[in-house]
């Protein structure tokens, strides 16, 4: 008997759809009231007033949403319309949770924490919703009784895709932990109409198309006209003599936009808390203007709500270049600016007044995105709420702490003087002024130091004057983290060097880590049973005792039922990639995966000319004793990363060389699969054998898609980068497929003049290999297609991809071989996965709060 099986396969049946007519034609009994308020505004909580959570009163409730807030009756709904009725009925439980905790923690809440994130990459939350608060059998039941299967609804929920890739996934993953760890946090970001656009492979061309996540409603949402804060942008600074002699700076800004509220209820694991995410939409403060309107100027009436609302319209997909417009300017001083009046006013009414801000609350930046928060605090304090400066920068310091997530010096934020001073004038003085107190610290502490100075300020020189907003994030923070040992490592010897010698300590570590419900428990179901049946429930609260699993990883049935596990999930995988990708796949092969943003330090390139390798000598000797491989790839290239879309067509090309060739038919498989998402994920990663973590030593800061290929019983091929590193620690160096230079030999190799022809001279396979990409064997079409590609491999060489091409074939060959003798194989897995108990976000979460924030937390 499986103890896990949230989401088992139960088909629609008919006699189910016979009840739902039934119940339709005769709608059921209401099932205890919803909850009231009493005249004396206190919740009457005795159990009669709460929503059951039987599935007989899960299905009467969906049915009632169908009915009266959808308006359709059973016999014409639609899977969407299953899926918004289920929605809103698990939304009524997770609001019921909600007033609860907000009934018995009333007044006896401890320290805030807010995440402010321009990015939230959240996926589906249906099965997350239902999961965490233990319904998922008794909706389960509630729908088959409804003819209805649990995916016909679940699939029906779109993707909200907030987010580019690990930056936003890691702030949705945390902000599940914070909830299931009790913790009373906030997450601030934006609510964009358009998330990350949706791709389509044309002719293996990344086209991209707007998203339209919305379109039909969000069912988890509240919307909140009430809660509104005004934001301005542009105007001037005046100054305004006070009694006292002393001036006062006024920002009288020109413009001014409108952001409210969206929350979406955030429920923990078990439903032990419920925190809120808080998404701003722009506004226009006036919706039209009329009277431009009468005089028949209609483009000119809705003008500035055009341009208002701009600012949440569409997530920016930068990935390849730090998007230097001025809107994405906008959208950063937007949220943040609405996040700190929200977050002071609810101080001010807990606690009468901002000087106690530092106590009570913490603030994370995630990245440099919410910088500018230093420079509004201290506005906001200054300015709006007369605190002076000093006690202003003593409170701001003691309450921000920032997260930084790349070294790439090409994505170090930074925004043009003028443009600054055009738009936030008032910040931008603030700014000046925090730089020259600054400074003028550092040259009492390291006199005639001009290259100090120069590096430490938070104006830089180098391309016209610009705001580094790293530096004004560390200057106004009281920790700096990296996110993961090496990444963190590195801040301190590279980016972050000489804020390191100012101000020893302020760096520390945070290593990333992943929510094990997502990425375990709900997305591989099969595993999770399998794991509770053999080390207990306990395993669902307490990922360490994943350690246990080693005493069974020779346990030879114990491996049969894990593998039976995977091949399940790879049937799953075989289906999607059929249906979305077009090839059809053996899941007895090998699945080696490769899934995340398309980068050239993320080396998919090295992966493709591998495949080529591999493809070139099975052809040369079908006959020889080959392991079976399919190659997947998924993920997207920021729009305007040239080179990063002509690997995804190379890749592409190959797929379609390779998958028509009888003579390696059986034995490799290509597919790139399409717009990769948050779901897509959910069902590769239960499903490789081989993750592919093979970025350039020292340039992924640390990968998270590494953490939740692992947890799955996935072996790593990959660099010692980021936190595989740490993964290697965990699991054991040798249950790995570790290759290639060192981080510290990357940098090594630079400066020596590395070149390519310097690996090609030494390796017939990449010699050949190279030939026949640049010869045009797999772009016959278009014969020069990847000349240029080949020849920067040849020379400069700068992610390495020739450096490491040998040392990476010799680790596939490696995990070729393994995989032949399935019972070591099995064995390498199960020891991954008991490795990986300490990657849990939880364990992040609780790192930051008892080392940065200052919470506690009951574990
Ligand atoms: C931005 C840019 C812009 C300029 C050119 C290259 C480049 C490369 C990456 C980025 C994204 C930077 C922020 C980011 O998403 N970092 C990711 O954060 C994850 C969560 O901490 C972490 O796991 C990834 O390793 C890291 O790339």
């Amino acid at each position: 008997m499986v103890a896990w099986a949230p989401w088992g396969v139960n088909g629609p049946h008919a006699a189910g759809r016979r009840m739902a007519h039934l119940l339709w034609i005769a709608p059921p009994r209401l099932l205890g009231s919803i909850l009231t308020r009493t005249r004396s505004g206190e919740l009457p909580l005795n159990t009669t007033d709460r929503l059951a959570t039987t599935s007989s009163s899960l299905r009467d409730l969906i049915l009632r949403k169908l009915t009266y807030t959808l308006g359709k009756p059973p016999s014409e709904a639609r899977d969407r319309d299953w899926f918004m009725a289920t929605a809103l009925a698990v939304r009524d439980h997770v609001v019921e949770r909600f007033l609860v905790q907000m009934h018995q923690t009333r007044g006896k809440e401890g320290k805030h924490v807010y995440y402010l994130s321009l990015e939230f990459l959240i996926g589906r939350l249906l099965r997350e919703n239902v999961g965490n608060l233990g319904l998922a059998e008794e909706l389960r039941t509630a729908l088959a009784e409804l003819g209805v299967t649990i995916d016909q609804a679940r699939l029906a929920e779109p993707d909200a895709a907030l987010g580019n890739g690990g930056l936003g996934r890691l702030a949705a993953c945390f902000l599940e932990s914070m909830s299931s760890l009790a913790i009373p946090a906030f997450g601030y970001g934006i609510r964009y109409d358009h998330g990350l656009f949706r791709q389509i492979l044309r002719d293996g061309w990344q086209q991209e198309f707007p998203e339209d996540w919305l379109s039909f409603g969000n069912p988890w949402e509240f919307a909140r006209p009430e809660i509104r804060h005004r934001i301005g942008f542009g105007g001037e600074v005046t100054a305004e003599a006070l009694p006292d002699g002393d001036e006062r700076l006024r920002w009288n800004p020109g413009e001014w936009v409108d952001a409210v509220a969206y929350d979406t209820p955030v429920v923990g694991w078990r439903g032990k808390h419920v925190n809120v995410l808080r998404l701003w939409r722009a506004r226009a403060p006036d919706p039209l203007r009329l009277d431009a309107f009468n005089r028949g100027d209609h483009h000119g009436a809705l003008a500035e709500q055009v341009r208002a609302e701009s600012i949440s319209k569409v997530l920016y997909p930068s990935d390849d270049s730090p998007a230097g417009q001025e809107l994405r300017l906008r959208q950063e001083y937007f949220f943040t600016s609405a996040a700190l009046q929200d977050l002071l006013r609810r101080q001010v009414r807990q606690a009468g007044s901002v000087n106690t801000l530092a106590e009570r609350v913490s603030i994370q930046l995630n990245d440099t995105h919410p910088a500018i928060a230093v420079a509004e605090l201290m506005r906001l304090l200054v300015d709006e709420h007369a605190v002076a400066w000093a006690e202003a920068w003593a409170i701001t310091r003691g309450a921000v702490s920032y997260t930084n997530h790349t070294l790439l010096p090409e994505a170090l934020e930074s925004w043009p003087v003028p443009l600054m001073e055009r738009l936030l004038p008032r910040h931008m003085q603030i700014i000046y002024r925090i730089n020259a107190e600054h400074l003028d610290a550092v040259r009492a502490a390291h006199p005639d130091d001009d290259r100090l100075l120069a590096s430490v300020s938070l104006i830089g020189e180098e391309h016209g004057r610009r705001v580094r907003m790293g530096n004004l994030a560390f200057v106004g923070s009281h920790h700096v983290n990296g996110v993961s040992a090496l990444h963190t490592d590195l801040m301190r010897q590279t980016v972050f060097r000489d804020f390191n010698t100012l101000f020893p300590g302020r760096i520390v570590n945070k290593t990333n880590g992943i929510s094990f419900r997502r990425w375990l428990m709900q997305c591989n179901p099969g595993l999770t049973g399998l794991l509770v049946e053999a080390l207990g429930p306990k395993v669902l609260d307490a990922p360490d005792i994943l350690v246990q699993l080693r005493d069974l990883a020779g346990d030879a049935a114990f491996q049969g039922r894990f593998a039976a596990v995977k091949r399940a999930n790879k049937e799953a995988l075989a289906t999607m990639l059929r249906e979305q990708a077009g090839v059809r796949v053996d899941p007895a092969a090998l699945f080696d995966v490769q899934i995340k943003r398309i980068h050239e330090y993320k080396r998919q390139l090295l992966n493709v000319l591998h495949t080529v390798a591999l493809y070139e000598a099975m052809r040369a000797q079908p006959m020889r004793d080959w392991t079976p491989v399919v190659k997947v790839f998924a993920g997207k290239a920021a729009p305007g990363y040239h080179r990063a879309k002509l690997i995804i067509k190379l890749a592409c090309d190959v797929a379609r060389v390779v998958n028509r060739d009888p003579s390696v038919r059986g034995l490799l498989k290509v597919a790139f699969l399409p717009n990769y998402n948050v779901s897509a994920a959910e069902v590769i990663v239960p499903a490789a054998d081989l993750s592919e973590q093979i970025s350039t030593a020292g340039m992924e800061a640390s990968g998270t898609g590494n953490m939740k290929l692992a947890l799955n019983g996935a072996l790593t091929i990959g660099t010692l980068d980021g936190a595989t590193v740490e993964m290697a620690e965990h699991i054991g160096a040798e249950q790995m497929f570790l290759f290639g230079l060192s981080a510290d030999e990357v940098t090594e190799r630079r400066a020596s003049g590395w070149r390519g022809t310097q690996a090609e001279a030494t390796s017939d396979t990449l010699a050949e290999v190279l030939a026949a990409i640049g010869g045009g064997v797999f772009s016959p079409d278009d014969h020069g297609r990847y000349g240029d590609l080949v020849a920067s491999l040849r020379a400069e060489d700068w992610f390495m991809v020739a450096a490491d091409f040998d040392a990476y074939c010799a680790a596939q060959q490696r995990a070729a071989t393994l995989y032949r003798d399935q019972p070591a194989w099995r064995r390498t897995a199960v020891l991954n996965t008991a490795g990986m108990g300490w990657f849990s976000s939880d364990r992040s979460i609780a790192d930051y709060a008892r080392e940065i924030w200052g919470v506690p937390v009951a574990t």
